[in-house]
């Protein structure tokens, strides 16, 4: 097991679209374990290969909370099946966009089909805070933020502040 670092905005990768995993294999199992490390160490409830690099479409989540049984799941190729129920507002953050919190709606309720760790198809029902956490992973599959769905004002100002601090962590070596 491994904690890997995490890409930050505006790393190009985060705009990547992940490739499908063709096979579950070991090393695939290995970069979940790392992934549930990494995000437990953040700490987050969710992460995208892609946000530690790697263009595979697998994300990792867990939105128990910190008295609750830990409950880490990892999806190999999610796909939402079904969306709907009462839209849902939640104040989202991103690993990858530390520090910034905005309000997103998005559907209250998702079946989402995917593989498990030994590749078998599995579907999983969610509302609340986990039907929003499994939209904003795999969105990131799709190159897409949590940025994308707030005001073209808000975002800009958001992707300026991370491109200039990026700029002065160069500068600074
Ligand atoms: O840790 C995270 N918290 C969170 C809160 C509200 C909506 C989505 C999230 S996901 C985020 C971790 C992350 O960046 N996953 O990609
Ligand atoms: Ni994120």
């Amino acid at each position: 097991m491994a904690i890997r670092p995490i890409l930050i905005l505006p790393d190009a990768r985060l705009r990547l679209i992940s490739d499908p995993v063709a096979g579950v294999d070991r090393e695939t199992r290995t970069l979940m374990e790392d992934m549930l490390e990494t995000m437990y160490d953040a700490p987050g409830i969710g992460l995208a290969a892609i946000q530690v690099g790697v263009a595979k479409r697998v994300i990792v989540v867990d939105t128990s909370k910190k008295d609750e049984e830990k409950k880490p799941l990892g999806l190999i190729n999610p796909e939402i099946v079904w969306s709907g129920g009462e839209p849902s507002v939640y104040e989202e953050g991103c690993l990858s966009i530390p520090d910034y919190y905005e309000e997103v709606e998005r559907p209250g309720q998702v079946r989402v089909r995917y593989l498990d760790g030994e590749g078998r198809t599995q579907e999983i029902e969610a509302d609340g805070i986990l039907a929003t956490c499994l939209q904003h992973e795999i969105d990131h599959l799709n190159g897409v933020l949590f940025i994308d769905h707030i005001s073209k004002l808000k975002r800009d100002r958001v992707v300026k502040k991370f491109q200039k601090m990026a700029k002065r962590e160069q500068q600074e070596g």
